[in-house]
């Protein structure tokens, strides 16, 4: 398959594999991205080969070619995990915000469940959680570059008992409570038909807050993952302006299609590159991690081209 869509693959994907990695692994996948100190700065998920896993940094000058460190993160627990020990984390997006960077990441905490775990950081190299976990059950949390009429905005998803759920977002004055929570109404397609959740961190545009989300529908043997793109109003960002029925990224080549989990393609950061170029990083079959190019102006253009 070769499907025209507004993103292109990076000809020489996949761009980190556990063969690449300096250490032996697993699985290495669905990577936050930002700059940092004029580099792209990833957070890649590493499953090691007893299954557990851990988070690595990775930085690169061009975005292809990457350096991953020895030694995994440092991330003290927050008092839930202090009080019933430390939740598997998996999946951070990073924020920058306000000066600081912000992660936020699922934090599956034993038979409480699954909930959305944010830590700060100046350097990457120490991280200090914020103290309180979300309820469960929720995940795909991303917080948005800057506060939205005063108050701090994040997109998450709240998780129904058999796995599904639907796209919110939630204001908060502190980054501790949180409230005033919309579900989006992502549109339903026939490749959003199990569940949907936030991606990459909102760009903010003239048009509207640009955002890559993912949705899953089942096949009769596989769920699969979609990518797909939205336009979000800046002052209401709970309101859809646009929302293309087409999918921007599907699982067609072999590196998508086989692995860990089958027919996956799921991105958690994207960086705006000096040239203009957009790079949109993601995770494919749960194994291995890929790179896929646009700009902003041709996504937003998309966006408003294929209106609803
Ligand atoms: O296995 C595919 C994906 O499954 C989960 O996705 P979601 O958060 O949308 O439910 C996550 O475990 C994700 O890491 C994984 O890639």
């Amino acid at each position: 398959m070769n499907i025209k869509t507004p993103l292109v693959r990076y000809e020489k994907n996949p761009i980190i594999t556990p063969e690449t990695m300096p250490f032996r692994c697993y699985t290495v996948m669905n990577a936050g991205a930002t700059l940092f100190e004029d580099e792209v700065l990833l957070i890649l998920r590493v499953e090691t080969c007893a299954r557990e896993t851990e988070f690595y940094v990775a930085k690169s000058k061009d975005g292809v070619n990457f350096t991953v460190s020895s030694e995994p993160i440092r991330y003290p627990l927050s008092e839930p995990e202090k009080r019933y020990g430390k939740a598997h984390r998996f999946d951070m997006r990073i924020t920058k915000l306000e000066g600081t960077y912000y992660v936020c990441h699922a934090s599956w905490l034993g038979k409480f469940g699954c909930c959305i775990g944010m830590a700060t950081t100046k350097d990457f190299v120490d991280f200090e959680p914020l103290p309180y976990l979300s309820e469960p059950s929720n995940r795909n949390a991303v917080l948005f570059p800057e506060k939205i009429n005063g108050l701090y905005a994040r997109l998450d998803r709240p998780q129904n008992f058999n796995g599904t759920g639907e796209t919110w977002i939630s204001y908060s004055p502190d980054l501790t409570f949180w409230g005033m929570s919309m579900p989006l109404n992502v549109p339903y397609t026939p490749w959003n038909t199990r569940k949907n959740g936030a991606g990459t961190i909102p760009i903010k545009t003239e048009k509207g807050w640009l955002e890559i989300y993912h949705a899953t529908s089942n096949t009769c043997s596989t769920e699969n993952y979609y990518l797909g793109v939205m336009l979000l109003d800046l002052e209401d960002p709970s309101k859809i302006i646009a929302a293309p029925r087409e999918f921007i990224l599907a699982a067609e080549k072999d590196y998508e299609c086989y692995g860990q989990t089958p027919n996956v393609v799921f991105t958690s950061g994207a960086v705006e590159m000096p040239d203009g170029t957009l790079n949109i990083y993601y995770g494919a079959a749960d194994t291995r991690m890929c790179l896929a190019r646009s700009t902003v102006n041709e996504l937003v253009e998309y966006c408003l081209q294929h209106r609803l």
